[in-house]
């Protein structure tokens, strides 16, 4: 067994503590925001207590602190926790509250500007639509504190290399590594689209914006965003899952070649948001489209992989036969609670993989593109997997840094799979009600279920119907989960330490290939830029070439622009 205890300073337990704390006070209000989006949609509420009749306000609100604020926290966390764990390093504490302090007050700024009305921009801020300055300060801050807290890795990283020559770099740092690089560099782009863009043109330096252009820039960096999201909770399936199933990872090398291909394939794909877009030439959305299926190979590797562990845990659990081996593993343990939101988001990525995969296809993009398809399929991905192993990591990580036992562990164990039926009939309605043509982030002004409404039709009723139940069973599950996850936080601590001993259930390889070729980042970066460019150069220039002026910024409530 690979398990050791890593002992955190004080101040270093303090701030990461906090930075769990207040994301999940924050994500209460992104989820309380979601159920009020089903509510609206199905005509059981017009107005919402918190945020008033504005249904852009409250989408917002939910994209923006679930999708953007919460996430960034926990990867940052996750990887403050990993990196100085698994290299027996402590991080500069100066430089990780540096970090903190200025994702604290970016998030605080961004969320303060929603709640006055004057973001309502939605979690992708296109323009025309505009947001107050300080929306888009508090964007930066936030991302600039994210790569502050990647820079305080990269010397103790560098350090390790030098006093562990011929070592393989431990699978979690690979991991969070790879999240990083890839964050660091998609984030170049929507940091030229903000601060180029969108910040003069808010402040009122300059009059119109290129909307094709922003939303190209912005493309560049939403598509390897969802990677920046998936990919802890990869860490945790390759590193965490195998061990609490009561095995061994099937391969080393499998998992180091999943995270350097997306180090390769996560950003030359961002058009495949685009298909439907004027401006750009169908040959460099063919060209996005072949490196989008790409980018799903290191999923099915890891299907496999992950499949092939489980089996192997399930055999020494004293599974036979076939199939035996799947009712060996731990679903219902309260010991190994952080299993069951593991498997839970395994089973939902399933669909959600094959949903993107019928995206990726342009044929059927047509289809489904600016649908309720679309949010089907996104809340399979980043609020199934990626959300139920953040909720893991983030009760596991504040029990560790706090020495507190978690509390309500039957409960807790019990959240992913309630959460899970309600994700799979939220999403089974919002789905199917795509294919009927019910539309995605329409500001109607009334609910699509009104017979009065422009947007009514009768045969959506049912999937509006399902997403409402399916939407409130998912909310009381999240309810439950921050109940143990405050009870946790003021429960009685084990012993009073100065700093926090912290230890993760670490998976060994069964087969544990040399594997040479991926021991190091820098040529697969090299690569990705090649590729980037590659890929980019002619979506840029077909976009500046056809797009001339600007647009004026609008506001969702006005037909009239804003200056
Ligand atoms: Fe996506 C739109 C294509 C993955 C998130 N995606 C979105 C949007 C979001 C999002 C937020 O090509 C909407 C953006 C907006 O607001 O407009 N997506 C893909 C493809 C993949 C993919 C090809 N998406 C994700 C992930 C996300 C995410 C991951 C978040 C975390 N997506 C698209 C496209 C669009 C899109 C188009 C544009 C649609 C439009 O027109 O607007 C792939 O990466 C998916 C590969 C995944 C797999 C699944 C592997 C399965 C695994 C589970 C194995 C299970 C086991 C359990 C082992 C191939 C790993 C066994 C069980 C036992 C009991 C033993």
């Amino acid at each position: 067994m690979s398990d050791y205890s890593f002992k955190f300073s004080k101040s270093s337990k303090w701030l990461n503590v906090t930075l769990l704390i207040i994301p999940m006070v924050l994500l209460f209000i992104g989820i309380y925001g979601g159920l009020m989006q089903t509510l609206f949609r199905a005509g059981i509420i017009t107005s919402d207590p918190f945020v008033g009749g504005d249904y852009y306000k409250g989408l917002t609100f939910h994209g923006v602190l679930n999708a953007i604020v919460f996430t960034t926290f926990f990867a940052v966390v996750i990887g403050n926790a990993l990196v100085a764990y698994s290299l027996k390093k402590p991080l500069n504490s100066k430089i990780e509250w540096l970090s903190g302090i200025l994702m604290l007050v970016g998030s605080v700024m961004a969320a303060i500007t929603i709640f006055m009305g004057e973001a309502t921009v939605l979690y992708t801020f296109y323009p025309p639509l505009k947001a107050h300055p300080l929306f888009y300060v508090g964007l930066v801050l936030l991302v600039v504190g994210s790569w502050v807290a990647f820079f305080n890795w990269i010397p103790k990283y560098l350090e390790w290399r030098r006093e562990n020559k011929g070592k393989k770099t431990p699978m979690a740092v690979v991991g969070m590594f790879t999240t990083f690089i890839i964050w660091f560099i998609a984030t170049l782009a929507v940091a030229v689209e903000i601060l180029f863009m969108l910040l003069p043109w808010s402040l009122g330096l300059v009059d119109e914006i290129n909307v094709m252009l922003a939303r190209t820039l912005f493309w560049f960096f939403g598509h390897p965003l969802v990677y920046f999201w998936l990919l802890p909770a990869y860490v945790m399936y390759y590193v965490f899952m195998p061990k609490l199933a009561g095995g061994k990872l099937y391969s080393d090398m499998a998992g180091r070649l999943v995270f350097m291909m997306f180090i390769l394939f996560s950003i030359p794909v961002g058009t495949h948001h685009q298909y439907m877009d004027p401006a750009i030439g169908a040959q460099w959305k063919f060209l996005h489209g072949i490196f989008t299926f790409a980018v799903a190979l290191p999923s099915l590797i890891t299907a496999f992989t992950l499949a092939a562990s489980l089996e192997h845990a399930g055999r020494n659990n004293g599974g036979t036969g076939l199939f035996g081996w799947v009712r060996k593993l731990p679903y219902f343990d309260k010991e190994k609670w952080m299993f069951s939101y593991l498997i839970t988001g395994l089973i939902i990525f399933i669909l959600g993989g094959i949903g993107g995969i019928i995206n990726a296809s342009y044929q059927m993009n047509t289809v489904i593109h600016n649908t309720a398809w679309v949010p089907g399929h996104f809340h399979l991905t980043v609020a199934g997997p990626v959300l139920l192993a953040f909720l893991a990591g983030s009760l596991y990580l504040v029990g560790q840094f706090m020495n507190k036992k978690v509390r309500m562990k039957g409960w807790v164990t019990f959240v992913p799979y309630a959460y899970t039926i309600g994700l799979l009939v939220m999403s089974y309605g919002l789905k199917i009600g795509g294919l009927k043509g019910m539309p995605r982030r329409t500001m109607t002004g009334t609910s699509y279920a009104n017979p009065d409404s422009l947007l009514y039709q009768a045969d959506w009723i049912p999937y509006i119907e399902m997403s409402v139940v399916g939407g409130s069973v998912m909310f009381v599950a999240i309810l439950i989960y921050i109940i143990a996850f405050f009870a946790t936080v003021f429960g009685k601590a084990e012993s009073v330490e100065e700093g926090a001993t912290v230890t993760f259930p670490i998976s060994e390889p069964l087969h544990d290939e040399e594997a040479k070729y991926l021991r190091n980042f820098t040529p697969y970066i090299i690569i990705a830029i090649i590729l980037i460019v590659l890929s980019y150069t002619p979506v840029i220039l077909d976009v500046l070439e056809a797009t001339t002026g600007g647009s004026l910024p609008y506001s969702p409530d006005s037909p009239i622009p804003l200056r």
